[in-house]
């Protein structure tokens, strides 16, 4: 019975791929010690999906960074700059002493980050095929036929906002389909996910121009173009009328074909790639079985890349919270099953009911398995079709809270707060401070291993935070911040550091997903009803203020981010589980508040990423999104400085939600996109912070700089609502470059202010 996934984790069930990069990246190995790597990492994927049984093993969905940015290699859109660079694939990805990294932006509404391909009029498109061909050759040596994943020319292009360059692109897909019938290659997986969203009449032209050209190449595979996060709508008619043989359709988001996909192949990704629950057989079988008339393909909605390898890895998982779950591999083995009982429902007795001849890439290929995680009649435990997983076991649910139900209130206008505040805080014009963290050191990381591993004490733990707060307050101190920070040394991550303290939550050991190149998050699972058992930072900012006779900011993160960066129960309205969240989250305002914090950020850089894809969709997101970033905050009294963080540049579709989290201070990503945000945050009417240097880089900024920078935004905004920052948190950056970094910062300030008055 065919069975394929759209793709797989790269980065290493144990991390091996971040280790293997940051060893190369430091000068500590070589570039052949890191292919090494990633070929080990390669052959234990393909090894791994036939050992669970899969027919269609994919290949080229490794990556030593990103697949969009493969995708630029292959089609030679390397911009001039790089090319002389010692290594240009990382200097595009990551940058190099004298030249800037490409952009990198959120994957669609994932957590994944892609490089923004740059595409110029001046681009030439030359063919690269070495990587793709390489992995099928690879692939093959180990005895395995595969099916090359690559990004398709719409959405490469739609990426890149270069869809006038169809024409030329398409030269080298053309190509590339050659080199790839050359090679043997029976199939090929053009993945299009741009094509849920809302295409313009060009763009869905754009569609049937690329894939009857790619279709009328004389000698190729077979095409697969896959769909995923959500719906095709308009884009299926248009598709569906060229000659491609095979459509991949994310039934999980989206619904059943309204096209007439007779005579081609329906790749039906009925497992989810983008979470963490089991698999409902019953839906998917149904769903399966409603494709008849079309040769269906089993798979998963979407790539694997954003769940954990296993739960294997997992032994601490709470029993009755394991039987609800499947990662990568569990979920490999789903569509396997899945896929065994369609066949025997579908066609008692027959083989799979699908026409002989279907090319071997998606429906068969790879070794026949010995090892089959079980075989056809006798369903592991794990996976057994018997119950209904999720729903069925899933806790009683009431209203989404007590509080919930009742109106949380608003607070005073804004001229009302900001007076109260201003009172209240005494700060300087042109106020001063940083974004929350601060660098975290490796000796911070090992002591929290440590207390895992239980060899360092609760209490040695906590008096090395006290330690590590009490430097980043003293260091903020000599800096010459106005408002300070505690630094979150006792947080591994800001998503994860609440789900472990909240109920409803359980978090995993190894469950890390790539987030971009080396770095990755380990998505808590967000099971239950979330509640707050107790206090969870105010300890930490008490004494963080106790150290101190200046303001130090109390930091929280805002509940659409806690939610959007973790695997979130599917039982529930996803608003409803938000505000929840909320909820907890405005007890913690209103006990750091009785704590004596003054000012409070609760950040929601995630607030853009949850955007619904469809244009319909987004209204009523954004909606819900502010209401309960105001519930979250709304327990403040009118002395408490409310302050939130955003950390993109593309958020102008988002600007009048922005707007309407009513924060009393707004800090937000502008030292990149520059003056064009500015313009449109003026009109806010609070305060704003517009970063003055990107964290992303290790580049020091000139006091110059800054100062120049800053006479900018006051040519835009008046003096008394701007506060003065970096872009984003300093987690990532050394201590060397904040400190060299901040006293800029702090310098430039201090001399703006003694020309204000003239
Ligand atoms: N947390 C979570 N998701 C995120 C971010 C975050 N998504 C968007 C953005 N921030 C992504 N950026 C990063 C930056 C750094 C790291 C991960 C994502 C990072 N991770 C550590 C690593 O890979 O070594 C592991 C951190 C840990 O111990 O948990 O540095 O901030 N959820
Ligand atoms: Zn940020």
């Amino acid at each position: 019975p065919p069975s394929t996934v759209l793709g797989y984790p790269r980065i290493g069930p144990r991390r091996e791929l971040k280790r293997a990069l940051e060893s190369y990246w430091s000068g500590h190995s070589t570039r052949a010690d890191l292919d090494r790597a990633g070929a080990e990492l390669r052959e234990r994927t393909w090894r791994r999906l036939a050992e669970l049984g899969l027919h269609g093993l994919p290949s080229n969905t490794f990556s030593l960074y990103d697949q969009v940015l493969d995708t630029a290699v292959l089609l030679g859109a390397v911009p001039e700059r790089y090319r002389d660079a010692a290594d240009p694939y990382f200097a595009m990805a990551r940058g190099t002493e004298g030249l800037a990294p490409l952009r990198m932006t959120k994957w669609f509404d994932t957590n994944y980050h892609y490089i923004v391909p740059e595409i110029e009029p001046g681009t030439v498109f030359k063919l690269d095929a070495s990587k793709v061909l390489g992995e099928v050759r690879e692939a093959r040596a180990l005895g395995f036929e595969t099916r090359p994943v690559i990004v398709g020319p719409v959405t490469f292009l739609l990426l890149g906002s270069a869809l006038d360059r169809l024409e030329d692109v398409l030269g080298c897909y053309e190509e590339l389909l050659a080199a790839l019938a050359a090679e043997g290659v029976a199939w090929v997986q053009l993945d299009e996910p741009a094509l849920v969203g809302d295409r313009t009449p060009e763009e869905l032209a754009a569609v049937r121009t690329a894939y009857e050209r790619l279709g009328a190449v004389p000698s190729r595979p077979g095409l697969f173009v896959a769909s995923y996060f959500g719906e095709l709508g308009e884009s299926l008619p248009v598709l569906a009328g060229t000659p491609v043989e095979a459509i991949g359709l994310d039934l999980v988001r989206g619904g059943l074909p309204a096209a007439d996909l007779t005579g081609k192949i329906v790749v039906a990704g009925v497992v989810s790639g983008r979470d963490v629950w089991r698999t409902s057989p019953g839906r998917a079988l149904s769903l399966l079985g409603a494709l008849q008339g079309a040769q269906v393909v089993v798979s998963t909605s979407c790539s694997l890349l954003h769940v954990p390898y296993t739960l294997a890895d997992e032994p601490e998982l709470e029993a009755g919270l394991r039987g609800r779950l499947a990662f990568a591999e569990e979920k490999v083995a789903e569509v396997v099953a899945l896929a065994e009982a369609h066949a025997r429902g579908a066609a008692p007795g027959t083989p799979a009911g699908i026409a002989p001849g279907t090319p071997a890439g998606i429906s068969a290929g790879g070794p026949a398995s010995g090892a089959l995680l079980w075989d056809d009649d006798e369903p592991s435990v794990e996976l057994s079709w018997d119950e209904e997983p999720s729903v069925a076991l899933l806790p009683e649910t009431g209203p989404a809270s007590a509080e919930a139900v009742e109106p949380a209130g608003e607070r005073s206008p804004y001229p009302v707060r900001a007076a109260a505040q201003a009172e209240h805080l005494r700060l300087p014009p042109l106020p001063t401070t940083t974004i929350g963290s601060f660098p975290q050191t490796g000796e911070l990381r090992a002591a929290r291993a440590a207390v895992a591993a239980g060899t360092l004490s609760q209490a040695d733990y906590e008096r090395r935070v006290e330690a590590e707060i009490e430097r980043v307050i003293r260091l903020q101190e000599r800096l010459g911040l106005d408002v300070l920070v505690h630094g979150e040394p006792e947080r591994n991550d800001m998503v994860q550091y609440f789900a472990e303290h909240f109920d409803g939550f359980a978090v995993t050991r190894n469950g890390w997903v790539q987030s971009y190149g080396s770095r990755c998050t380990r998505p808590p699972i967000l099971h239950g009803d979330v509640s707050r058992p107790e206090p969870i930072t105010v300890r930490w900012a008490r004494y963080a203020q106790s150290l101190t006779s200046q303001p130090v900011k109390g930091m929280l993160t805002g509940p659409v981010t806690i939610v959007a960066w973790s695997f979130v129960r599917d039982d529930l309205p996803l608003r409803d589980v938000v505000f929840q969240v909320a909820d907890a989250i405005r007890q913690e305002v209103r006990d750091l508040e009785a704590a004596g914090v003054s000012i409070i950020q609760v950040d929601e850089p995630a607030l853009r990423e949850l955007l619904p894809l469809r244009r319909a969709d987004q209204a009523a997101y954004l909606e819900w999104a502010v209401a309960a970033y105001r519930r979250a905050t709304s327990g403040a009294g009118d002395r408490t400085q409310i302050h939130t963080h955003l950390c993109y540049s593309d958020a102008d579709q988002i600007l009048a939600a922005i707007d309407g989290l009513d924060a009393d201070v707004t800090t937000i990503e502008s030292a990149r996109s520059g003056a064009r945000i500015l313009g449109a945050v003026s009109t806010f009417g609070r305060g704003l912070g517009p970063g003055v240097y990107d964290i992303h880089s290790p580049r020091v900024p000139s006091a110059e700089e800054v100062e120049s920078l800053l006479r900018r935004t006051l040519t835009a905004l008046p003096v008394e609502r701007v506060w003065v920052n970096p872009d984003c948190g300093l987690k990532t950056r050394t201590y060397e470059e904040v400190e060299a970094s901040l006293a800029n910062v702090v310098t430039a300030t201090r001399h703006l202010r003694t020309t204000l008055g003239a």
